[in-house]
C-alpha cells in the first residue's frame, strides 16, 4: 500500500547512526556516534552510554565534531596523481589506479635492481592510525623490498627510552584515576589542547581538595588556574627535576624504606643530582627560588601524588635524561602504590597484544635513518643513496625539522617521490606520485588509546571518496604487483586482525572474544595500580634510577646537563606546541587564520615591535616571516611558533620546522623541536 510504501522509503532514506573510535594522535581514543547518510558522514559526536570509554562519554572535541569538513574538503586527493609539470610545481595530471602502480612498482623495482633495496627509504609516522593501518602490509613490503629503516623518532622517542629504562613497558596511573590523587603535577603538557579528557577529571580532583601544579614555560589555560606555576627555560627540566630529588634526601623527605626495597641505584641518582641546589637550579631554569622550595615542599607533603608528564619535556638535547629524572621522583618520594599516585607517560603500549605478528615478516637488517635527520640522510648518506621516498601517514615538510633542506632535497631530480595522502598536504605538493588515502571513517583499524586503557575494533562507516584506498590496500597491491607474496600471508583485514590475536594466547583470544562482543575490550584489565597490580617490568623487577643502557646511550652519561651553547645571535628559545584545532598538521587545510608569533612584552619593546607587525625569526637555518602577537602566557625569552601549520600560515611559506635543527635528543633519537634558538626583528615595512 502506498501508506507502508512511503514509509519504507522514508526508512531507507533515514540517515544511520553508527559507532567508530577516534583514532587521532592523541591519549583519549573517543568513542564516537557517527551518523552517515547514503555513505556520507553528516555528524559526529561522542557517543554516550559511557561502558565503551567512560573517559570520553557523549564529549568530544571540536576537530573532531567538524571531520566531515575533511573528508569532503576541496583539498581530498580524489584519484592517482602523477606530475605533470616541474618538480615542486605542484601540477599534476589524473591517472588510473593501474598506471599508478605500475609506475610505482616499476620505479622501486628498478631502483633495487641497480642500487639495492636500502636506496629505498618508507617515510611515515603514526599518522591516525592503529594496528591495521599502520604496522601491517607495509611493514611487510618495505622489509621484503629490503629497504632501508625507518627509526621513528618525531615524537615519544626520549620519553619510551626513558620510561623503559627506569621501569620497563608498564603503563602508568589510568586518567580516570587522577580523581583520588591530592596533588597533580602537569609538567610539559597542555591537556586542555592535547587530551580535554583530563580536564574535566581534574576539575573533580580539584573539588575534592586535590592541588595543581603545572610545570611549563607558557601559561597555559590550566597553569592560570594553578596553585603553583613553574615557568622553567625550555630545555631546563633536567636541573629542575634533579633538584627536587637533591632537596627529597637532603630534608629526610625521601621514602628511604621504598628505595632500599624496589630500587636500584639510588646512591648514584642521589651523587648526581647533588650539584643541583635550589640556588644552582634556580639560576639555570631562570626560575624564583621559593617555587623551587615550594614544589619541594608540595610534593613532599601530598599523596596520592601524580605527575603527567607530557611531551614537551623531552624534544630538546637534555630531554631523555629530564624525563627519566622526573620519573624517578615517584620512587624517591614513595608515591607509588596507592590509586591516584605515581606518574603517567604513555599508556599505549604496555599490554601483551601487538602489530608485529600482522607484518609476518621478519625484520631485515638493512641500515636504519634516523626520520628526524631526513635532510641529511637525503643530502648526504651513499652507497647507496636514497633514491626513492614513499611516505604514508606523515606530512614531512610540515612536521620534520629543517624544513628548507627538506624541500631543497625533495626537489632533487634523481629522486623519486610517492605520497599516499587523504588531502593535497605541503609534501604531496612536491610529489612525483599522489595516491589517494581513504580517512579512519571510510577504512576498518584496531585502535588504541595512549592514555584511554582501551582497544576499539572499529570498522569503516562512511564509503570512501573518491578512488581512495586504505594503506593495506595500497601496499597488499605493490606486495603482488612485485611478487612479494608468500604462501599463508595474512592479506585482508580479517586475515591482519586475526594474526594479531591469535599470536596473543590466552590474552588476545580473551579481547577478541571482547571485541566481538562489545567492539571495544580493556587489553589490561580495569586500571592497574603500579606496586599493588603489577611490579616494573625490568628482569628484576625493579626501578633503575640510573638505568646502565639510559646511561651508556646518553652522549655524556644519564643525568648529565648540556647547557645551551649560549652565543649572543640567537638569544630566544623557540618553542611549537600543539594547537587546539589541529593534531600536528592534521586538518591544516582547514585553517585560514595566518600563524602568529607569540612573544612576551619586554622582549617585543627591546626590539621595537608592536602587536600586529610582521617580523622576521631567523637563525642560521632559516627565516621565517609572521606577524607579532604580544602575549602574556610567554615568559621572556621565550618565542611561540605553534606546531603543525602549513606552509600557507605564514608570510614567507616557511614554518617553524625552518628553524628547528636536526639534532637529536640524548635518548632515542628524538627530534629536538623544542630546542631552536632564534633572533627576531621586525620587518622592513615596505611601501
Ligand atoms: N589538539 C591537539 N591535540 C594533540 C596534538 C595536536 O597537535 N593538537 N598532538 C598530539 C600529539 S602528536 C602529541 S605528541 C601530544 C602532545 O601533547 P602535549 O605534550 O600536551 O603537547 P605540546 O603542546 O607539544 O607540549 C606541551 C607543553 O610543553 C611546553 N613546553 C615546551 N618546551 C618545554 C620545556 O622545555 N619544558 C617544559 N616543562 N615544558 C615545555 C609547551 O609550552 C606546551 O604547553 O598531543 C596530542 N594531542
Ligand atoms: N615544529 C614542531 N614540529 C613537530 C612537533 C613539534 O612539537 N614542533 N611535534 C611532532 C609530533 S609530536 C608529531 S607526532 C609529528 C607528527 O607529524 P606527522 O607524522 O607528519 O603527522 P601529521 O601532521 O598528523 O600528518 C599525518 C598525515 O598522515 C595522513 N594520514 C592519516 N591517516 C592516514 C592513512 O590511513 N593513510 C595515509 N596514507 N595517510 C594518512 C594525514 O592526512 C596527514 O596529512 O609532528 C612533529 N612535528
Ligand atoms: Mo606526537
Amino acid at each position: 500500500m502506498g501508506v507502508s510504501g512511503a514509509g519504507f522509503v522514508l526508512e531507507w532514506a533515514m540517515p544511520e547512526l553508527r559507532r567508530s573510535a577516534c583514532p587521532l594522535d592523541c591519549p583519549d581514543l573517543c568513542d564516537l556516534e557517527v551518523e552517515v547518510d547514503a555513505g556520507r558522514v553528516t555528524r559526529v559526536a561522542g557517543a554516550t552510554g559511557g561502558a565503551r570509554n567512560p573517559l570520553t562519554d557523549g564529549f568530544i572535541c571540536g576537530k573532531v565534531r567538524n571531520v566531515a569538513e575533511h573528508l569532503y574538503c576541496d583539498e581530498r586527493i580524489l584519484h592517482p596523481l602523477v606530475r605533470d609539470g616541474a618538480k615542486g610545481s605542484g601540477r599534476f595530471r589524473r591517472a588510473s589506479w593501474d598506471e599508478a602502480l605500475d609506475l610505482v612498482a616499476s620505479r622501486l623495482g628498478a631502483i633495487r635492481a641497480r642500487a639495492g633495496g636500502e636506496a629505498i627509504l618508507p617515510y611515515h609516522y603514526g599518522g591516525s592510525n592503529g594496528w591495521l593501518t599502520e604496522g601491517a602490509l607495509a611493514t611487510r613490503f618495505f622489509r621484503r623490498l629490503g629497504a632501508s629503516r625507518l627509526l621513528r623518532t618525531f615524537c615519544a622517542a626520549a620519553t619510551t627510552a626513558a620510561t623503559r629504562g627506569l621501569y620497563g613497558a608498564v603503563p602508568g596511573v589510568a586518567l580516570e584515576d587522577y580523581v583520588h590523587a591530592r596533588l597533580v603535577v602537569l609538567w610539559g603538557v597542555n591537556p586542555s589542547a592535547t587530551g580535554i579528557h583530563l580536564v574535566p577529571v581534574l576539575e573533580r580532583a580539584r573539588a575534592a581538595g586535590s592541588a595543581l601544579v603545572v610545570v611549563d614555560p607558557r601559561r597555559t589555560p590550566l597553569a592560570r588556574r594553578a596553585d603553583l606555576h613553574l615557568a622553567p627555560r625550555p630545555g631546563t627540566d633536567l636541573p629542575l627535576a634533579l633538584c627536587l630529588i637533591r632537596e627529597l634526601f637532603a630534608r629526610g623527605r625521601a621514602d628511604l624504606g621504598f628505595v632500599a626495597e624496589h630500587t636500584v641505584g639510588a646512591d648514584e641518582l642521589r651523587r648526581r643530582a647533588e650539584p643541583w641546589t635550589i640556588d644552582a637550579a634556580a639560576r639555570t631554569c631562570e626560575l624564583p627560588p621559593a617555587q623551587i622550595d615550594a614544589l619541594v615542599e608540595l610534593y613532599a607533603a601530598r599523596a596520592p601524588a601524580v605527575i603527567r608528564c607530557g611531551w614537551g619535556i623531552e624534544r630538546n638535547r637534555n630531554g631523555g635524561s629530564a624525563v627519566a629524572a622526573i620519573l624517578a621522583l615517584p620512587a624517591v618520594a614513595g608515591k607509588l602504590g596507592v590509586r591516584g599516585g605515581g606518574f603517567t607517560m604513555s599508556n599505549g603500549d604496555a599490554w601483551s597484544v601487538g602489530p608485529e605478528p600482522a607484518i609476518a615478516a621478519p625484520m631485515p637488517s638493512t641500515r636504519i635513518v634516523n626520520m628526524s635527520q631526513i635532510g641529511v640522510a637525503l643530502g648526504e648518506l651513499r652507497d647507496p643513496r636514497i633514491e626513492a621516498l614513499v611516505v604514508y601517514n606523515c606530512n614531512p615538510v610540515a612536521t620534520a625539522p629543517d624544513q628548507a633542506r627538506l624541500v631543497r632535497e625533495l626537489g632533487r631530480d634523481d629522486l623519486f617521490v610517492v605520497v599516499h595522502e587523504q588531502v593535497m598536504t605541503d609534501t604531496a605538493l612536491l610529489a612525483d606520485v599522489v595516491l589517494p588515502a581513504t580517512t579512519f571513517l571510510e577504512h576498518r583499524d584496531i585502535r588504541r588509546g595512549y592514555g584511554a586503557m582501551r582497544i576499539f575494533d572499529a570498522g569503516p562507516v562512511a564509503t570512501p571518496v573518491g578512488e581512495a584506498w586504505s594503506n593495506n590496500q595500497l601496499f597488499g597491491a605493490l606486495l603482488r604487483r612485485m611478487d612479494l607474496v608468500a604462501a599463508g600471508d595474512p592479506m585482508t583485514d580479517d586475515e591482519l586482525a586475526a594474526a594479531i590475536f591469535d599470536a596473543g594466547g590466552e590474552r588476545g583470544r580473551a579481547l577478541r572474544a571482547e571485541l566481538d562482543e562489545h567492539g571495544v575490550a580493556r587489553p589490561i584489565g580495569p586500571p592497574p595500580v603500579l606496586f599493588q597490580d603489577l611490579l616494573p617490568a625490568t628482569p628484576d623487577r625493579k626501578i633503575h634510577l640510573v638505568s646502565a643502557a639510559l646511561d651508556a646511550e646518553a652522549p655524556d652519561g644519564l643525568y648529565a646537563y648540556r647547557p645551551d651553547p649560549g652565543g649572543d645571535d640567537y638569544p630566544l628559545a623557540l618553542i611549537s606546541p600543539a594547537l587546539s584545532t589541529m593534531i600536528s598538521s592534521t586538518f591544516g587545510q582547514l585553517r585560514t587564520a595566518e600563524a602568529g608569533l607569540e612573544m612576551a612584552a619586554d622582549d617585543a619593546a627591546a626590539r621595537g615591535i608592536a602587536d600586529g607587525d610582521e617580523v622576521r625569526v631567523w637563525n642560521a637555518l632559516g627565516e621565517v616571516r609572521v606577524v607579532a602577537r604580544v602575549s602574556r602566557e610567554v615568559r621572556p625569552g621565550v618565542v611561540v611558533l605553534a606546531k603543525g601549520l602549513w606552509r600557507r600560515h605564514t608570510r614567507n611559506g616557511f614554518t617553524a620546522n625552518a628553524l628547528i635543527p636536526e639534532t637529536i635528543a640524548d635518548l632515542g633519537g628524538q627530534a629536538c623541536y623544542n630546542d631552536a634558538r632564534v633572533e627576531v626583528e621586525r620587518a622592513a615595512v615596505s611601501s
